[in-house]
């Protein structure tokens, strides 16, 4: 090594060093903060539907490599709570803000939600040490030209670290994305194993796959009012020596009728929702499965604090 190339090596890092941190990816609800985290991992780890506040808790994603690790952090949709689900959420969100060393502030460039924008840039972190990125999601559904006056908006309101185009869905932008996040890193730990894709358990991803396909498939109030909880799951082997994982899970709906509607006539819909449900889950799980569920009412889960821990605490 040249002694040029040493210079300043006591007060700069080791660029060899392995660098790691925290992304939080926060936004109004629906604007691709999941379908953000699945295009980034590559891999389906939260579930996403066209319809708002589809995610309920933070679902951290990691990404390892020689040189670094990222635990991405996506998060439930940013509303004015009506109820302490919501609350719950909106808490839970913003929670995520506290722990990271970047924030990708996500924004749907095709429906701008202008007041809940203003109340998050209130909330985004001033430290120096905490980057701010905000993304302009969905730029596959509008023309370049008119994101213009978006930067210019944006810039207006807050000192952003950057400002990215993207779309979550096709995948455009994302790899800059990450070579800026990536330049962002400061030397840090190994926060988990290196073949570690989530800390979340199983279990978590399975309600959530089966919450999906409800969300999917209802309408109205009954996405809202439906939660999911795993309550056994074992691997049997059949007569012929097959493995199989038995699951056993509890859809709970606040009302006798949203539980009818879930049903279904015949019971054809909870059928419909086990076996798409259970299709993803053998890929996840890469295993036969047998799936049953539940149907069943817990009148007002959503707004009674004991009833929304019970529930299998999908809240943090
Ligand atoms: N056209 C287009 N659609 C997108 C893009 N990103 C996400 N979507 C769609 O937007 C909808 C919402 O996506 P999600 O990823 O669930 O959004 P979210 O921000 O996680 O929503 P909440 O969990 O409810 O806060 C889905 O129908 C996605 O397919 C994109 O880049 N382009
Ligand atoms: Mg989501």
């Amino acid at each position: 090594m040249s002694e040029d190339s040493n210079q300043g090596s006591e007060n700069s890092p080791d660029v060899d060093e392995f660098r790691s941190g925290y992304v939080s990816i926060i936004g109004a609800p629906n604007v691709g903060k999941s379908t953000l985290l699945n295009t980034i991992l590559g891999q389906k780890l939260a579930i996403v539907t066209p319809k708002p506040q589809t995610t309920r808790n933070q679902i951290r994603g990691i990404v390892t490599t020689d040189t670094h690790q990222i635990v991405f952090v996506d998060t439930p949709g940013l509303m004015d709570p009506k109820y302490r689900l919501q609350s719950e959420m909106v808490r839970t969100a913003y929670g995520a803000i506290r722990d990271a060393d970047v924030v990708l502030f996500v924004v749907d460039v095709a429906h701008r939600n202008e007041k809940i924008e203003n109340t998050i840039i209130e909330r985004l972190p001033k430290a120096k040490n905490c980057k701010n990125i905000l993304i302009f999601n969905k730029v596959d559904l509008v023309d370049k030209p008119s994101l213009l006056p978006l930067f210019e908006d944006f810039q207006n309101k807050f000192e952003f670290d950057e400002m990215i185009p993207i779309s979550a869905k096709t995948g455009d932008g994302v790899p800059l994305l990450l070579d800026k996040v990536r330049s962002y890193l400061l030397p840090g730990p190994h926060y988990f194993p290196e073949d570690q894709l989530s800390d979340l358990p199983e279990r978590f991803f399975i309600s959530e796959t089966v919450r999906e396909k409800i969300m999917l498939i209802t309408q109205r109030e009954v996405p809202y009012a439906t939660a999911v909880v795993v309550e056994e799951f074992e691997k049997r082997l059949r007569k012929n020596s097959e493995e199989i994982i038995y699951i056993r899970a509890i859809v709970y709906t606040e009302k006798q009728t949203q539980k009818q509607i879930i049903i279904g006539k015949g019971g054809k819909l909870i059928k419909r929702v086990g076996e798409l449900a259970r299709h993803e889950i053998e890929k996840f799980l890469d295993s036969r499965v047998f799936l049953e569920l539940y149907v069943t009412v817990k009148s007002d889960w959503r707004r009674d604090v004991r009833k929304l821990k019970e529930l299998g605490g999908f809240l943090d």
